[in-house]
């Protein structure tokens, strides 16, 4: 694997370009679906160890011998314990943007991935001229999480490696933390708004398996009658909120894979990469197909449009009959023919009170004039 960062993306970006026609595996950004690399979206609650998993997946893939590339989207980190192929803080100086757009800390990291979305087409190009020599491709996201999933950059972001890659999410949970029946209620919520809004194959990491087992969150996830239980002693709010949400949220498990994983020790990665194996072949057999279903609905949108325009501009064409229907300006002073400016000005003051749609009224004027000459 490629330890070597990928240093500014700005400048290495041309050098890359060439590479990317040269490469058999290669295309413009979201034009062809490689199977490979898959990659790995790692989102997780601050402090849950998406950066320490990354650290460990990074070492896992180099010591199996797999190809990996590896991406930080956190522009606030202050040390990786990882060498990243591309790193935002390359691109974007955080503390900057937030002094030159006077922001706080969360203002900042937003504004400086929003700054990154815009260049993502490129950092897309970079992966898919190694995609024939990667195995996968692995994100780190930003601490704060909602930064992430609800900004309209890590939507671009998300749909831009999922339009050509294999893509999963890894929601990585606090184990630990999630032995509180209504926190794990809460993060299942979380990792359930994850799925609906970017329709990606999900696995859900269970980290820190090396203080807390795992086990009793599958328990609750395959048995609703076991998450009652264990909220039975709690007569809060919340509680009575969770025991009805676990109805709910049974469906929803339905649709998750997941993994008990330590970044610490190591503990079930193998099985975590297995996992995300399986979620690579259900993101072919049936995210695909239904992005591919999306476009194909987007385009005939837009043909619709299209067509429609076309026809208002030949139903223009032909009641113009190929003649200006508005007199410009200057033909009328060139004629000097007075009396005919007057009614011109009168008529058009008439249009003016009569019709309360006046302003589009002179636009389609202008767009006839404009078909007469054509
Ligand atoms: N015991 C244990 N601690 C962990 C594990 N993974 C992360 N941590 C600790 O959790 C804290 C937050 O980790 P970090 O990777 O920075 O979280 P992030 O904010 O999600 O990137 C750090 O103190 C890590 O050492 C784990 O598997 N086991
Ligand atoms: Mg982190």
């Amino acid at each position: 694997m490629d330890d070597t960062a990928e240093g500014k993306l700005q400048g290495k970006a041309a050098d890359d370009s060439e590479e990317a026609s040269s490469s058999s595996a290669s295309s413009a950004p979201g034009n062809m679906v490689h199977k490979k690399p898959v990659v790995i979206i790692v989102i997780g609650m601050a402090g849950s160890g998406k950066t320490t998993l990354m650290q460990r997946l990074v070492s896992h893939l180099s010591t199996s011998k797999s190809r990996g590339y590896v991406l930080n989207l956190d522009p606030a980190v202050m040390s990786l314990p990882f060498s990243a192929n591309i790193d935002i803080r390359d691109t974007v100086n955080y503390k900057n943007v937030m002094k030159e757009y006077h922001l706080g800390p969360n203002g900042g990291i937003l504004t400086s991935l929003n700054l990154f979305a815009t260049k993502f087409d490129e950092v897309v190009g970079l992966v898919e001229a190694r995609a024939a020599d990667l195995d996968y491709v692995l994100v780190d996201t930003p601490g704060q999480i909602e930064i992430f999933t609800w900004s309209a950059s890590g939507a671009i972001v998300i749909e831009a490696f999922a339009s050509c890659f294999p893509t999963v999410v890894t929601y990585v949970v606090d184990t630990p933390r999630s032995v509180n029946p209504v926190t794990f209620m809460s993060n299942m919520l979380y990792a359930c708004g994850i799925l609906y809004k970017t329709r990606l194959p999900l696995l859900l990491a269970f980290n820190k398996v090396d203080v807390v087992k795992h086990q009793f969150a599958v328990e609750w996830m395959d048995d609703f009658e076991a998450f009652q239980a264990a909220v039975e002693g709690d007569s809060s709010y919340s509680s009575s909120l969770s025991r009805s949400l676990c109805l709910v949220l049974d469906e929803f498990y339905k649709n998750l894979s997941n993994a008990g994983v330590s970044a610490v020790t190591g503990e079930g990665i193998e099985d975590f990469f297995h996992q995300v194996d399986k979620c690579a072949d259900e993101y072919m057999e049936s995210y695909r197909p239904d992005l591919e279903k999306r476009k194909a609905e987007k385009a005939q949108v837009e043909a619709k449009r299209r067509e429609a325009n076309m026809a208002r501009l030949q139903k223009d064409l032909d009641d113009s009959k190929g003649q200006n229907v508005v007199l410009s300006a200057p033909r009328r002073m060139e004629d000097g023919d007075e009396e005919d400016e007057l009614d011109e000005e009168e008529e058009e003051e008439e249009d003016d009170d009569d019709d309360a749609n006046g302003e589009e009224e002179r636009g389609d004027e202008v767009f006839r004039e404009i078909g007469g000459r054509l």
